[in-house]
């Protein structure tokens, strides 16, 4: 009885149900999107650090950190320090990240797309980074140099100028944030690091801090990203057309379709490689295979047994978001998987390339039995910062286009102009705005 081994985690039979791609979605697992409990207290620290600049950060500090702060800018000798004393092997891992998500953002960079309309008419999309970006690294619990790398290089790789890194500051690191994303900052060349974390330091990167007692300025940044808990989402929000932002990336999700011809061991490991980071992530099997999921069950009891953070992953893959999806065949499957848009989807299949082309929403795709989402987390070359809740179906990944944005320009000649002239004087007369339609005319008049 394959179906009695590892029952928290529930089976949702989708086998001989016609559903559109809206009903799927619909009766996928999924977590509750967090509603904004946080918007007041969020907005009212947004406005104290507007109005008091640094004494509002340093009180903030002592209040939500427990530490003493005058100025928040951390010194260069505590980044030289902590990539000093950085463990060698943590930093061959995080120097070989860095060598392949540089390999991949500066390759794509994107080019000028160039046209000529008519002749001498021509208009260009061209590509400019913003210039300055303010990245969070949240703290605590979740310390994670590898997104510091994440988010570092494809802003560098874009070209931005300007790129200054906060993260909450650490009481048992003397106020200064966890050595490892120090250790990070220092790798990636990154000079301009503070100690400021929580909507405070949102706040702080959207708005700037003028220069004062405390010491220099905080210039303000044009794009802000990096994820963080619910005050640093709120405060995203809040401050979101003031500069630009990331998405706001939900707990974790990994979708496995798999058939009969997959690794029942590999999936499980996966799916419990994700099911660690938190009790609210999702861990979602796709299969035409009960056989499959049978095994993957069996794999399922063992490995969380022994697994580090056994409870974590037990709570996750028992929660409502996380289920063993039965498909009648692969074609339903890949509908499920489409309709799901997960945050990483694994294509475990017998022809996995031919399946994983047919995907249309998904943050990023992991083909084949070794291209595991741990690799892509770490050291894939591609980006671990990823749609999640379903986002994927209007959003993209984290990229050197999240720090850039296109200009259009415009170069007609005289001829050119001529030969729409009256076009545009037709068109500004139906909306009446004949000066519109003036501006050209009197380029060719007497
Ligand atoms: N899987 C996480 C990223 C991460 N994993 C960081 C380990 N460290 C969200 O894509
Ligand atoms: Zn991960």
């Amino acid at each position: 009885r394959p179906d009695l081994l590892f029952p928290a985690l529930r089976t949702l039979d989708l086998r001989g149900r016609k559903l559109s791609a809206a009903e799927l979605k619909a009766v996928m697992p999924r977590a509750e999107t967090t509603t904004d409990v946080a918007s007041d207290a969020v907005a009212a620290i947004i406005g104290d650090v507007r109005a008091r600049g640094f004494a509002a950060l340093s009180e903030l500090a002592a209040k939500f950190d427990g530490v003493e702060l005058a100025h928040p800018l951390v010194p260069r000798e505590a980044l030289r320090t902590a990539l000093k004393e950085l463990d060698p092997a943590v930093r061959a891992g995080l120097e070989e990240s860095i060598r392949r998500a540089r390999i991949f953002a500066e390759a794509h960079r994107p080019a000028d797309v160039e046209v000529d309309i008519a002749d001498g008419a021509k208009v260009t999309h061209r590509w400019v980074p913003v210039n300055r970006v303010g990245l969070y690294v949240p703290g605590g619990l979740a310390v994670y140099p590898s997104s510091v790398v994440m988010n570092v290089v494809p802003a560098q790789a874009a070209g931005v100028a300007s790129l200054a890194l906060t993260s909450p500051p650490q009481k048992e690191f003397g106020g200064l944030p966890h050595p490892t994303i120090l250790a990070a900052a220092e790798l990636l060349g990154i000079e301009e690091v503070y100690a400021v974390g929580g909507a405070q330091a949102i706040a702080a990167f959207a708005y700037g801090i003028p220069a004062g007692d405390a010491g220099p300025a905080l210039e303000p940044v044009d794009v802000v990203t990096g994820p963080g808990n619910v005050f640093v989402a709120t405060a995203k929000r809040l401050v979101k057309g003031v500069v630009g932002i990331d998405a706001e990336a939900g707990p974790t999700e990994i979708a496995v379709l798999a058939d009969g011809s997959a690794d029942p061991r590999l999936v499980a490991a996966d799916l419990i490689s994700q099911a660690e980071h938190d009790p609210n992530a999702a861990s979602v099997l796709v299969t035409d295979s009960e056989e499959l999921a049978g095994s993957v069950r069996a794999a399922l009891e063992d490995q969380v047994a022994s697994t580090k953070h056994s409870e974590r992953v037990r709570t996750a893959l028992s929660g409502a978001q996380s289920a063993v999806v039965l498909v009648d065949g692969l074609e339903q499957g890949i509908a499920v998987c489409n309709a799901y848009g997960a945050e990483h989807l694994e294509i475990q299949t017998a022809d996995a390339q031919a399946v994983a082309g047919r995907i249309t929403s998904a943050g990023a795709i992991f083909v084949g039995n070794y291209s595991p989402v741990s690799l892509g987390d770490y050291c894939s070359g591609s980006n671990h910062v990823l749609p999640t809740a379903g986002t994927a179906a209007f959003s993209s990944g984290l990229n050197v286009t999240t720090f850039m944005r296109a200009i259009q320009v415009i170069d007609y000649s005289r001829d050119a102009l001529a030969e729409v002239s009256a076009h545009v004087v037709a068109l500004s007369r139906a909306e009446d705005l004949p000066a519109h339609g003036d501006a050209v005319s009197i380029r060719f008049a007497g």
